[in-house]
């Protein structure tokens, strides 16, 4: 039904410069992308091959027919009925078309194979966790090439939208209901070699990672870009993340592995850090005493403060375990009830860890002894 790339090359040979990628769309990285860019060059083609001939006979005319000043304009109105119908039913066969190759794409995109490998997706304001299962979180969306893969994705607060500019995807997320959506990555991300990624991460230490400087994960792979689509608010434009698609399912499942819990080797006050970033704690909580979204959380553990119900609190392990899983039970005075509910996608060494990060970067936190400064200069690395 759609031509393959070649012969499409073929007959539109100056969009596409090469295989995979023409001058102004990225690089086709879906089962979608091709059918998508074929019917959009055809209704672009078609459009022009009207538009242009058109205006220039409509200029052509314009010279043509000029009249002096003053001259009486002569009226015409006989018909020609080979003539209309022509520019009737010419038109209607090709629009008709056009709205047939849209739909058959349509169509597809909108119904997920069965046994597609499925991702749950949580947008919120602003970012994004994909839930692999097993209490697997992480806001990269990691998926395998040549697998039909769904997203079940829901909103914890606005309507956002998901696109993938390079698998031509793209669909809203509606608070209060799932939306589904599918697609079949063809192209593989590569990954680049331990001594380049180790070069990076030096250029960058200490920084949080800067993905459109480094054009690769943290981990070293190349990426597809991942944005929400529908303004939601102030901090709409870093509603951003990436897509990584591996070679095999074997290579994602040991991604998913590595990324499913705190290793033995990692501090908790270093996987806290890791979690605030990662888990979209950052986007409403500075560290640096700044007031974002929500309060900051520089200096926080040990403050008391008071709470919109007029009582005190006290920042202990309890108010802040409950804080994270039901934010709504003790609301900040001053601030808006808006932070997203995290009960079942943190487990207890995940608040745990939060809570050893909150200590470290408060001076109000009960001092400890020798071991906890130890573990400072550790995270600091
Ligand atoms: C959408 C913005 C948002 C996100 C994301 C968010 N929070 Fe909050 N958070 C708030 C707001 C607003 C408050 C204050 C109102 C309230 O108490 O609910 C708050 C309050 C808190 C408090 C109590 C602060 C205090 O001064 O007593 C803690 C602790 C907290 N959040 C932890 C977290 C952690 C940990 C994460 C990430 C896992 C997180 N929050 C993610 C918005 C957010
Ligand atoms: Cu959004």
């Amino acid at each position: 039904m759609f031509p393959a790339n070649e012969s499409l090359a073929m007959t539109f040979p100056t969009l596409l410069a090469d295989l995979n990628e023409s001058f102004w769309f990225p690089i086709q990285g879906s089962s979608f992308a091709e059918e998508v860019d074929w019917v959009y060059d055809l209704i672009l083609y078609i459009s022009l091959a009207f538009f242009i001939p058109m205006m220039a006979f409509m200029a052509w005319c314009l010279v043509k027919y000029i009249k002096a000043r003053g001259t009486k304009a002569e009226s015409q109105t006989s018909h020609n009925t080979p003539l209309e119908l022509t520019w009737s039913i010419g038109p209607s066969v090709l629009l008709v078309w056009m709205f047939v190759q849209g739909s058959i794409s349509f169509l597809d995109m909108r119904t997920p194979p069965e046994g597609s490998y499925d991702v749950g997706v949580q947008a919120f304001k602003w970012g994004w966790t994909m839930d692999y299962g097993n209490g697997v979180f992480h806001p990269e969306l990691h998926i395998v090439k040549d697998e039909p893969t769904k997203l079940s994705m829901r909103s914890t607060d606005v309507i956002h939208s998901l696109f993938i500019p390079a698998f031509r995807a793209k669909k809203d997320i509606v608070p209060g209901r799932y939306n589904y959506m599918w697609f079949k990555p063809t192209v593989a991300s590569e990954k680049i070699s331990d001594e380049e990624l180790a070069k990076l991460k030096k250029q960058s230490e200490g920084a949080t990672w800067d993905y459109d400087m480094h054009q690769v994960t943290p981990e070293g792979y190349t990426f597809f870009d991942l944005y929400c689509t529908e303004y939601c608010g102030k901090n709409h434009s870093e509603m951003q993340t990436v897509v990584v698609v591996h070679e095999t399912q074997a290579e994602l499942d040991a991604w998913i592995k590595a990324n499913s819990a705190r290793g033995s080797d990692v501090s908790q006050e270093a996987w806290g850090e890791l979690l605030y970033n990662r888990r979209g704690c950052a986007g409403c909580h500075s560290i640096d005493g700044t007031k974002l979204v929500g309060p900051s959380f520089k200096d926080l553990y040990g403050s008391e403060h008071p709470l919109a119900s007029g009582d005190n609190v006290l920042v202990e392990e309890n108010y802040v375990r409950e804080s994270i899983i039901a934010p709504k039970a003790k609301v900040v005075a001053g601030y808006q009830p808006v932070m997203p509910s995290y009960k079942g996608q943190l487990s207890d060494d995940d608040i745990d860890s939060i809570i050893a990060f909150l200590k470290s970067i408060s001076e109000n936190a009960p001092s400890e002894p020798a071991a906890e400064a130890e573990s400072e200069e550790e995270s600091a690395e």
